[in-house]
């Protein structure tokens, strides 16, 4: 395999030091140089020029080259497993395409995307599916990330981004509530812009993002909504609300207010578990800290009440005064690498580039407009990710599924039934680097280049869009994602108006998101490298960018943020006598999500070789569990067994799986949050008996 540096145009060249990138993981998006080393190597160093990382990186993105040049790199296509060349494995998949399609219809072949893939990627699938195979069925793994905290940030604020401010401006905050998020593990130099002395950490576990803490909140899983409401009951009582601003940018409170009376703190700390003293420090830190921000991550929007819980989180935040203000307002930590700009422009089963919504006739006119279409040819809204997967094979669903970047079979909710939708299918397209565990049941194999091998854009979590640039050439053999669907839409008859060119690709998604609430349509790759990135929204030529959003106004119709009336319920599957723990799930530093990627790595596996279960000391004394032991830990959807590790730092009547192995998901709960379609990844019931012996 050999690699060459690109000897591309001015604002592609390499530097001296390496060509200027980012991190191919999560949404930070950290600044790195990559250089090919006369051994052939791609070798890392952090930039210093990017406000997310400022000189940092975390294990993952120090190791990430090594996958630039792996032997476990995918360089031919597989038909039915076996190498097939690129002509014969894309006509074979269009001829199956066209063969299920002229059967049943257009909605009986599926796309499904992912929040890693560049805006360039993620708006071509979008057009990909709405006009080359003309189906409504297209949904992404980003529905399983951010959606929670998107439906409660559209309907309080009337936009969705995740951080409404440069990242830089949580060091002028003097208190920042973090509830389920552990950036300690999930995106290490998120933590230089946090302040130990202001930090309150939401978690059910004492991770190392709570060790660093001032304050931490342990509270039982699924019971963040129950404690927001009583943090708002509390600053409410002890004075806190922020009168004028409620008064001038917010509309609904009286409703909220009188609906938290109900929350008192005793009642609360039933619930949750954490003590009323706790939850009155926490509300303290918040109103006396001049400026303040409140964040959520997944932990606690990964529920079946994610929606109503980050409007909990909003509310409390609307209520100190906070969105809006410089140096305070609310946040959501987003996850993957493209999470933000991957869900802007598409991919999403309801949406149309721009982030407008698919059944707004206007929308449907300007984006047909772009794409040559008649508006009326445009597909409705389709199923939702877990409900897409769910369908699969099935009578009434999708018999063909064209999947890039998710794998599902390790990430989904009730994983074993879903590997069994993805087994029933006719056909199964599958576009990856390596052979994941969903790769393995494909029909038809299709090896792509990887982030360093191509150029293409990505929106990090401040919304700031990025450049990624081409810094080594793949191996031969593999094609980019969007020389994929170019080649699949000219054998659909569709040839013209999928180009493979990712600049040619970003001028049309420009031109989609005018006037879209994310609207690029004044960004550039050159404005992006001059300006080390730009902040959306970005509506003209000469417009530099919007870093800090909500200012003067919300984009609501009367531009004030909307205070939403929210109840707590208990988790949709509790404990019980027969499952009578909490599993909850999560991630550890050294893998990356399903782990398709890092668990190629040696560094990254010899530091976490396998899955652990964690279980508290007296839980496992009680269970007779010694270090090192195998559990087995059953649930009502399936089984897996996990080492026992037992660690203080959780919580008694909880257990913790990493999901980046296939297992841990067979377990967890699909209900689904009724607005954002969300599941219940991070509470079910198990119970657990030792099936080995320590090694
Ligand atoms: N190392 C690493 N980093 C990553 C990723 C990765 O896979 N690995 N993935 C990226 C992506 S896509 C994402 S979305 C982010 C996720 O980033 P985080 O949200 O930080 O990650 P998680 O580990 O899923 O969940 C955070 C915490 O929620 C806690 N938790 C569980 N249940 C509850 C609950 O009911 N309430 C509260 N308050 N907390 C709860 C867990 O104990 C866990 O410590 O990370 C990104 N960065
Ligand atoms: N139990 C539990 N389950 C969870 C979560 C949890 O907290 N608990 N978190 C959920 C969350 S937040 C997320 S984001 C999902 C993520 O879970 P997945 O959707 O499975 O995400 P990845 O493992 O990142 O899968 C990306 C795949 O695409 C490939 N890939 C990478 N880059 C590209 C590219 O440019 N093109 C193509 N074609 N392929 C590419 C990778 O090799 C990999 O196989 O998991 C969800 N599942
Ligand atoms: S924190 Fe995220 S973006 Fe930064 S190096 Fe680690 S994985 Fe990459
Ligand atoms: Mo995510």
């Amino acid at each position: 395999m050999s690699f060459s540096l690109s000897a591309p145009a001015s604002v592609m060249s390499p530097l001296p030091e390496g060509t200027a990138t980012h991190c191919p993981y999560c949404a930070l998006q950290c600044g790195m140089h990559v250089t090919q080393t006369d051994l052939n190597q791609a070798e890392i160093t952090p930039r210093d020029d990017v406000p997310a990382n400022q000189g940092g990186l975390c294990q993952k993105g120090w190791t990430a080259g090594a996958l630039l040049r792996s032997p476990h790199r995918l360089t031919t296509p597989l038909i039915h497993g076996k190498p097939a060349g690129w002509d014969e494995a894309l006509g074979y998949a269009a001829s199956r395409i066209a063969r299920i399609q002229d059967a049943h219809g257009p909605d009986a072949v599926a796309v499904f995307g992912g929040g890693g893939l560049t805006n360039e990627k993620a708006y071509q699938l979008g057009k990909f599916a709405r006009v080359a195979l003309r189906t409504s069925q297209i949904d992404y793994n980003g529905r399983f990330c951010m959606s929670s905290a998107a439906a409660a940030t559209n309907r309080a604020f009337g936009l969705d981004r995740g951080l409404p401010f440069p990242i830089t401006d949580l060091g002028d905050a003097g208190a920042v509530l973090l509830a389920g998020g552990n950036v300690a593990e999930t995106m290490p130099p998120f933590v230089r812009h946090l302040n130990p002395a202001g930090l309150i950490v939401v978690d059910p576990r004492e991770t190392p993002t709570a060790r660093l803490a001032a304050l931490h909140l342990q509270n039982a899983p699924g019971t963040d909504l129950a404690l927001a409401l009583a943090l708002l009951h509390i600053a409410i009582a002890d004075g806190h609300v922020a009168e004028e601003y409620v008064a001038a940018r917010t509309t609904g409170f009286d409703a909220v207010r009188d609906s938290v009376s109900a929350w008192w703190p005793e009642r609360a700390e039933r619930v949750t578990g954490v003590p009323v003293a706790a939850m009155r420090q926490a509300v303290a830190m918040l109103a006396e800290a001049g400026n303040a921000v409140v964040l959520t991550g997944r932990g606690a929007e990964q529920h079946a009440k994610g929606t109503d819980t980050v409007t909990a989180y909003i509310n409390l935040a609307l209520t100190l005064g906070l969105p809006g203000r410089p140096g305070s307002g609310y946040g959501c930590v987003t996850g993957q690498g493209n999470g933000q700009g991957g869900r802007e422009h598409g991919q999403k089963a309801d949406q149309l580039p721009g982030y407008r919504k698919i059944d707004d006739p206007a929308a449907r006119a300007h984006v047909a407009a772009v794409w040559g279409v008649d508006p009326a040819d445009l597909p409705g809204p389709g199923r939702s990710a877990y409900e897409l997967l769910d369908a699969l094979g099935t009578p009434e669903g999708p018999k063909g599924l064209l999947l890039f970047g998710s794998n599902p079979v390790v990430s989904s909710p009730r994983s074993g039934h879903i590997a069994g939708r993805l087994a029933a299918l006719d056909l199964l397209v599958v576009a990856d680097l390596v052979l994941s565990d969903t790769a393995e049941l494909a029909t038809v194999v299709l090896p792509t280049a990887q982030w360093a091998e191509e150029a293409g854009t990505m929106t990090n979590l401040e919304g700031r869009v990025l450049l990624r640039r081409r810094a080594v050439a793949p191996p031969s053999g593999v094609r980019s994602d969007l020389e994929i669907l170019s080649g699949l839409a000219e054998r659909l008859g569709r040839g013209g108006s999928f180009p493979a060119d990712p600049r040619t690709v970003f001028d049309e998604l420009r031109r989609a998101s005018a006037g879209g609430p994310a609207d690029y349509s004044g960004i550039t790759y050159e404005k992006i490298a001059d300006q080390g990135g730009v902040f959306w929204p970005c509506p003209a030529d000469d417009h530099p960018g919007t870093p800090r959003i909500f200012l003067d106004r919300f984009p609501t119709p009367d531009g004030r943020a909307r205070m939403v009336v929210v109840d707590h319920r208990p988790p949709v599957e509790d404990v019980d006598a027969d499952y009578p723990y909490y599993l909850t799930t999560g991630r550890l530093l050294a893998h990356y999500q399903s782990g398709a990627q890092t668990r190629r790595v040696a560094d990254l596996t010899e530091a976490a070789p396998e899955p652990f279960l964690e279980l508290h000391p007296d839980l496992a004394d009680h269970l007779g569990i010694r270090p090192g032991d195998m559990v087995r830990v059953t649930g009502r959807r399936g089984v897996t067994e996990a080492t026992a590790r037992i660690s203080a730092a959780i919580r008694a009547d909880t257990v913790f799986l990493p999901f980046h192995w296939e297992g841990p998901n067979r377990l967890t709960n699909p209900a689904l949050d009724p607005v954002s379609r969300m599941p219940e990844f991070k509470v079910c019931a198990v119970n657990l008996a030792v099936v080995g012996g320590g090694r």
